[in-house]
């Protein structure tokens, strides 16, 4: 059986625990919040539903209840690759199970049968202005196509809440098909000379993305990786969350993952990645161009806290651990780049930095998020164009967040429409009005 079919069952055996908690405990609480949390982005308000991912923050993301090293270790992996088929992680994410290497294949095929990017796209990236950042570029290739969207012409020819799941999902798998070649061609043309390279659709997803990009193995495994790893953080981030909550309006996947991209593209969210990046070379150029003492870092780490910036990729929202996905890369660089010198700067800042944060006492959560050590692996490989580096995450992104708005319209969720006060009504409430 296909994943579209397997995904049918699991849809059909989900719908009825979403219909009995609405029905029979819709009114049971789930907690109070506060003024603070009002104000202060919805901290840990509990609002979204979502089963593709969950992020604890004492242990970090679990894809389908599973770790990051289970999903590596269980999902089927190309011969004598390391790392799974993105199209299998795909599979997964969508309907919970673990395909067999059979089921994976299949997906790999269909996405091939998808995988041709519309002339017009390659027009409109050329009349663009070639200084544009490459996250504009991404979410407009990505918007140009919604004339494509099966959805809409769903739901203009009479929608069905019932079957709405399905032409979502075409929408959903059509774009993702087609992201190597985009993402692809937009490096080539910004930083390559304009030298874009045919896809070779003997390939999977990561192999054909690393032979676009011209990149030689293992960069193919970097790649399969990488996405897997920057596909979803639950729903709350500003990606996933502006994914759902367009696509809760009923627009579409095309309209919906543009928008979520956009919030991709914000410093204190995805374009984060890059800016660890030029941090950690702006650590070794002032120490000397190589990797420094510890006392040398230390002593940078304070006058940058004193300085009033922050250490870029530590920190998170929700998480009070090491993010998982930072140990996961770690563990590639350890076993494949042991002795690059930025590896080496970025391991002596997780020795020292979460000290250093604890005793400045401002971040809730001193310790490093996936940020901290994805640039250097890119760098290592010869991409080292890092306003290219959101686009790479918003192509692992785009797994996490089409497979929620395919589930949401499986499971019927309603337009987001959180209430919004005024000051004077929290003032009152706060009792000084
Ligand atoms: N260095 C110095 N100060 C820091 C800090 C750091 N690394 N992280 C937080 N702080 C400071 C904050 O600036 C804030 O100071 P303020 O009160 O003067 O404004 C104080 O500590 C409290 O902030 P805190 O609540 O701990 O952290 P926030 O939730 O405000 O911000 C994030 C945390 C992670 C958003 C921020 O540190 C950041 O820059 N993030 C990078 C992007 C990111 O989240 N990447 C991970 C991707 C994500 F996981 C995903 O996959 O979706």
């Amino acid at each position: 059986m296909g994943l579209k079919e397997v995904l049918k069952q699991k849809i059909d055996a989900h719908r009825p625990r979403t219909t009995k908690l609405l029905k029979e405990f819709g009114n049971v609480k789930l907690g109070e919040y506060t003024i603070e949390q009002c104000i202060g982005g919805g901290r840990g308000i509990k609002s979204l539903v979502t089963d593709i991912s969950y992020l604890d923050p004492m242990e970090g993301i679990r894809f389908r209840g599973l770790t990051i090293d289970e999903v590596m270790t269980k999902l089927p992996k190309p011969d004598g690759k390391d790392y799974p088929y993105v199209e299998g992680f795909w599979y997964f994410l969508l309907t919970g199970d673990v395909p067999t290497k059979e089921q994976a294949l299949e997906v790999v095929a269909d996405f091939k049968s998808r995988a041709q990017v519309p002339q017009y796209v390659f027009d409109v990236l050329r009349a663009m202005p070639r200084d544009e950042h490459p996250m504009t570029l991404f979410s407009t290739a990505i918007l140009v196509m919604q004339r494509e969207s099966k959805f809409c012409k769903f739901y203009n020819a009479g929608f069905n809440k019932m079957t709405a799941w399905d032409s979502m999902y075409e929408d959903a798998t059509d774009i993702l098909a087609k992201l190597p070649e985009i993402a692809a061609y937009i490096y080539r043309m910004k930083y390559k000379g304009d030298t874009p390279i045919a896809p070779d659709y003997s390939l999977d997803f990561g192999g054909n993305f690393a032979h676009m990009m011209g990149i030689k193995p293992p960069y193919d495994d970097v790649a399969r990786m990488y996405f897997i790893l920057h596909s979803d953080h639950e729903s709350g981030n500003v990606s996933a969350h502006t994914t759902h909550l367009v696509a809760s309006a009923l627009s579409d996947a095309y309209l919906s993952l543009s928008a979520g991209l956009n919030g991709l593209a914000g410093p204190l969210h995805g374009l984060a990645n890059q800016e660890v990046l030029s941090w950690i070379q702006e650590v070794y150029r002032k120490l000397g161009g190589k990797v420094p003492t510890k006392e040398d870092l230390v002593k940078f780490l304070w006058d940058t806290l004193n300085s009033g910036a922050v250490i870029p990729g530590y920190g998170h929202a929700v998480l009070r651990k090491t993010d998982p996905r930072y140990t996961s890369q770690r563990e590639y660089c350890l076993k494949y780049m042991p002795d690059d010198e930025l590896f080496k700067i970025v391991s002596m800042i997780y020795e020292v930095a979460p000290g250093i944060l604890q005793e400045h006492g401002k971040a809730k959560n001193p310790w490093p998020n996936v940020d901290s050590q994805s640039g250097v692996i890119q760098w290592y490989y010869g991409l080292t164009e890092y306003d290219f580096y959101t686009v790479l995450f918003g192509v692992g992104r785009a797994f996490g967040v089409l497979a929620n708005i395919t589930w949401d319209r499986a499971l019927g969720y309603a337009i987001e429409r959180p209430k919004s006060v005024t000051t004077a009504m929290l003032e009152e409430v706060a009792g000084i009005k």
